[in-house]
């Protein structure tokens, strides 16, 4: 057996791309409340109000809220041993000010972590995947006030007190580096007070971003203090969004491009979140671009004391990195990058490298030596439902089994590695674009771009083929 025998399967979805339910049981709007939907050509909108005759894909969504136990028993079948989701902060908080917590919001989350024990599946729980309660936009202009450290671990306490006998698992933020990204102004950090306008284009205020980003890392740091002390069994994780670069030549100067890409893309907030502090190449970095973080008093202490259980990371492809202006460029996740040319794309213009993942998992791994989880892969692709009902999406089996592959070579290369939870296991709304059409999913869902759709379920070719791989524990591919 190459993969631990309790190794952890399973898969991964954010609630504010699935649940629906946007405003029922006293939940409040949330950041992708406030977001249209779009394409890869069109961009999706962020606007300050809801506006008539506009799709906001997340307020239905595939309506997990009321599907919740017919989809947790499909991944049951699965044999799926780990469910990561997250939770919508504003179910729990409506505008996350409130002094009380939203008892319909927390019984919602009670039922669907002892529905997953039922089942024998172990949630992993995302406290932040991009749903920040839009009026803390509104008033704080998000994660820029250092209000919202206080605002998020009132949020935690709660969640850590309520469901200490279901969860064991947590991750403070999703993909946490994506706040220092133009694009995770609105997705992550939520600095973009008063703007209406396409998610890609919001004023570029680095400053700003950074800023918003210290004070996420101090909250990660305080809340898994805070956990550590108080819920001695739990894990705390982290979550990164992990964009693997190549060097396009061997050129110094690609050479030394591609490293300074990798640490403060990739390395930034995970030195932080895993030694304890700020990494020394930073210091350059805000020099030259003009980026001065506000440090309180304790700040330094706090993100010493706050150090991660295990990592985590997503991965879907990998780019190059050039100082040649005049090269090709493709899209990715949430950044996109130089062309590989011995690379293919999704159709979405994600470059797919399953040997990629294994570099990946070496790399962190030699980094770090702790525990590491992929907590999101997968492809998104357009599927075909066949009038018999049946989907045949063989090239999701192709780009997962490549994938998996490559993570049993890591495991083999000495990787410490404990578990794997594609993307978007039931079909859900895009987070770059708002998508229905890009399918991530063993599950299809009946649900469509322009909102219509009966929500029926149905299962993909490649969900018999996940269930093999699970049962056999990764032999069977
Ligand atoms: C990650 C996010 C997810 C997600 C996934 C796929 O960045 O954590 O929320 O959706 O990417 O991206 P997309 O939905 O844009 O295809």
């Amino acid at each position: 057996m190459i993969f631990s025998k309790d190794f952890m399967w399973g898969g991964a979805v954010a609630a504010n791309q699935l649940e629906g339910a946007w405003d029922i049981d006293g939940k409040g709007a949330s950041v992708p409340d406030m977001c249209t939907n779009g394409t890869h050509t069109n961009p999706k909108r962020v606007t300050t109000k809801i506006e008539e005759d506009t799709l906001y894909p997340s307020h239905e969504a595939i309506d997990f809220y009321h599907h919740y136990e017919e989809d947790i028993a499909l991944f049951a079948e699965m044999g799926f041993k780990v469910f990561r989701t997250s939770i919508n902060w504003t179910r729990i908080f409506p505008t996350g000010m409130e002094e009380k917590p939203n008892e319909k919001g927390l019984k919602f989350y009670d039922g669907v972590f002892e529905c997953c024990k039922k089942h024998g599946i172990e949630p992993l729980v995302t406290i932040s995947h991009y749903e920040l309660p839009y009026a803390l936009v509104e008033k704080y202009n998000g994660w820029e006030s250092r209000e919202l450290i206080d605002l998020y671990m009132k949020y935690c306490k709660v969640l850590f007190e309520r469901y200490k006998d279901t969860v064991t698992y947590w991750l403070t933020f999703n993909e946490i580096n994506v706040g220092q990204m133009l694009l995770g102004a609105v997705m992550s950090v939520g600095t973009i007070k008063d703007y209406t306008g396409s998610v890609q284009t919001s004023p570029d205020k680095p400053q700003e971003r950074f800023q918003a980003l210290h004070h996420q890392l101090v909250a990660s740091a305080r809340a898994i203090k805070y956990a550590h002390e108080k819920y001695p069994n739990f894990k705390m994780g982290n979550m990164i969004c992990f964009w693997t670069y190549y060097p396009y030549t061997c050129n110094p100067d690609d050479m030394l491009k591609t490293q300074q890409s990798m640490q403060m893309s990739n390395w930034f907030c995970s030195d932080i979140q895993v030694r304890g502090a700020y990494p020394s190449y930073a210091e350059r970095y805000f020099e030259e671009n003009n980026i001065q973080i506000k440090m309180e008093p304790g700040d330094e202490q706090e993100l010493k004391e706050g150090i991660i259980d295990f990592y985590t990371f997503s991965y879907y492809m990998s780019n190059c990195v050039s100082v040649d202006p005049s090269l090709e460029n493709t899209s990715g996740n949430i950044v996109g990058g130089v062309k590989n040319p011995y690379l293919e794309s999704s159709d979405w213009g994600w470059q797919i490298d399953p040997k990629g993942l294994r570099w990946t998992l070496n790399e962190i791994y030699d980094r770090y030596q702790i525990p590491l989880m992929v907590v999101e892969n997968g492809l998104g692709a357009k599927d075909v439902l066949d009038e018999d009902g049946s989907i045949h999406d063989s090239y999701r089996i192709d780009y997962l089994r490549k994938h998996i592959e490559q993570m049993a070579e890591a495991v083999k290369d000495g990787v410490d590695l404990m578990g794997y939870t594609p993307w978007g296991c039931i079909d859900l709304v895009s987070a770059s674009t708002g998508e229905m059409a890009k399918r991530y999913g063993f599950i299809y869902v009946e649900k469509y771009d322009d909102g219509t759709g009966s929500l029926a379920r149905r299962k993909k070719d490649s969900f018999n083929w996940y269930k093999r791989v699970i049962t056999s524990n990764g032999e069977e591919l």
